[in-house]
């Protein structure tokens, strides 16, 4: 993958989309520059979460904005989209890779030291690391924020590029920016925004200058 594609990671969630549709956010961050997109569904049925990856796919695919689906490996193929985010108790690292090949983007979650430096010798392309932040978007995140300084120590400590998650606004982004973190992966910050295309924009800004 490319690891400029890091740099703005919308993750989505419909409940905190305001009333709209998540087509429409997503369509919204992508013009304000955001660089990759996980669809995270929770609560959708399966044949509802392959039709909202299609329909994500269609808007995302003529911009060249990579796709990922979480956990759902089927679901991604389905839809035909660019790859799969994972976390600890999902399937394997090394089984996702041989189902979507040599080079679909894979991308596993780390909340602690001893997962990050076990992500070591995974097969992905990035590490999302949280939470950066305090959030209240995910409720059942381990462990105490990492903030700007563990992010930093976590960047020396890792040879896969690295993704903050959690708490990410646009108050704190440039602190993160600083850490060495090749990207940011938000939630509340874009999807909860009164315009999602102004919380991309400067979200992207941010990190075009933090990480120069
Ligand atoms: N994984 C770790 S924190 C988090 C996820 C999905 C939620 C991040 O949401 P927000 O709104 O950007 O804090
Ligand atoms: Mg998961």
């Amino acid at each position: 993958m490319r690891t400029e594609d890091l740099l703005v990671y919308l993750v989505t969630d419909r409940s905190l989309c305001r009333g709209r549709s998540l087509e429409e956010v997503v369509a919204q961050a992508a013009e304000g520059g955001c660089t990759m997109v996980q669809l995270r569904e929770k609560e959708a049925d399966t044949g509802e979460f392959v039709e909202l990856a299609r329909a994500l796919h269609r808007l995302l695919k003529p911009l060249s904005i990579p796709l990922l689906i979480n956990d759902r490996v089927d679901v991604a193929l389905a839809a035909g989209v660019e790859g799969v985010h994972v976390g600890q108790s999902d399937m394997l690292p090394e089984d996702v890779r041989r189902i979507i090949g040599p080079d679909a983007i894979l991308g596993l979650s780390v909340d602690t030291e001893a997962e990050l430096l076990d992500a070591q010798n995974r097969p992905v392309d990035y590490l999302g690391i949280g939470p950066a932040y305090p959030t209240l978007t995910k409720k059942d995140v381990k462990g105490t924020p990492w903030g700007p300084e563990g992010l930093r120590r976590a960047v020396g400590q890792s040879a896969i590029p690295l993704v903050a998650i959690g708490g990410v606004q646009r108050d704190n982004v440039r602190a993160v920016a600083g850490s060495g973190v090749a990207g940011i992966a938000v939630v509340s910050a874009i999807c909860s925004a009164p315009s999602p295309a102004e919380a991309a924009r400067e979200l992207a800004y941010a990190m075009k200058e933090g990480t120069r």
